[in-house]
C-alpha cells in the first residue's frame, strides 16, 4: 500500500486524524483554505488558536501549531505558516520544506496516523506551483522514509494545476 496519496477535493471534507491548514502567523483566520477550515469547523478552532497566540505569540512561517477540528470530520487542525513567495531567494524553499516537516512531527506527536495536506503556500501567498509540488513531495517522502508510524498521507489539491503538479511529482 502507498503511504502517499493524491487527490483532487475539498481539504474540509476529508476523514484522517489531523489536516493542515496553510494559516497565516496571527493564526486568526483568513481566505482560501484557512477561510474554508474555520467555516467549516466552527469557532472552536479560532478559540483555541487565541489561546495559542495568548501563550506563545503567533506562529512563525515554516512552522506549526495543532488545534481541534471542531465540526470537521478530521480530529485535529494543525496549522502552519508557509513562506510568501519573494523569488525563490529567500529561503523560501527550506521554509516550505519546514511546514511539511513540522506539520508531520506535530501529527506524530498526537498520535496522528492519517494526514491531509493542501498545496501550502500556492494559492495568496504566490509560490509557483510546480516548485511547490516539488519541496512539498519531496518533505513529505523523506518524512516518511524515516517515520515509520504515520500510515497515510493525503495531498488534497483544490484545482486541476496543483493536483496535475503533485501528481507528477509523487511518481
Ligand atoms: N481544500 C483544499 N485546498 C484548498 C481549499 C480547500 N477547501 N481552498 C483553497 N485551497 P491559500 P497560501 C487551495 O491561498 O497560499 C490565507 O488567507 C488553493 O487552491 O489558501 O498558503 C491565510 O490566512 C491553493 O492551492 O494559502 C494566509 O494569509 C492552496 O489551497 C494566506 O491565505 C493554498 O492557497 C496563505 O496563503
Amino acid at each position: 500500500m502507498k503511504k502517499l496519496e493524491v487527490l483532487k477535493g475539498d481539504i474540509t471534507k476529508i476523514e484522517v486524524d489531523a489536516i493542515v491548514n496553510a494559516a497565516n502567523s496571527s493564526l486568526m483566520g483568513g481566505g482560501g483554505v484557512d477561510g474554508a477550515i474555520h467555516r467549516a469547523g466552527g469557532p472552536a478552532i479560532l478559540e483555541e488558536c487565541r489561546k495559542i497566540v495568548a501563550k506563545q505569540g503567533g506562529c512563525k512561517t515554516g512552522e506549526a501549531v495543532i488545534t481541534t477540528a471542531g465540526n470537521l470530520p478530521a480530529k485535529f487542525v494543525i496549522h502552519t505558516v508557509g513562506p510568501v513567495w519573494n523569488g525563490g531567494q529567500k529561503k523560501e524553499a527550506e521554509k516550505l520544506a519546514n511546514c511539511y516537516q513540522n506539520s508531520l512531527e506535530l501529527a506524530v506527536k498526537n498520535n496522528c496516523k492519517t494526514i491531509a495536506f493542501p498545496c501550502i503556500s500556492t494559492g495568496v501567498y504566490g509560490y509557483p506551483i510546480a516548485q511547490a509540488a516539488e519541496v512539498a513531495v519531496a518533505a513529505v517522502k523523506a518524512f516518511l522514509k524515516e517515520n515509520e508510524s504515520v500510515e497515510k498521507v493525503k495531498f488534497v489539491c483544490f484545482d486541476d494545476a496543483n493536483f496535475e503538479a503533485i501528481t507528477f511529482e509523487a511518481g
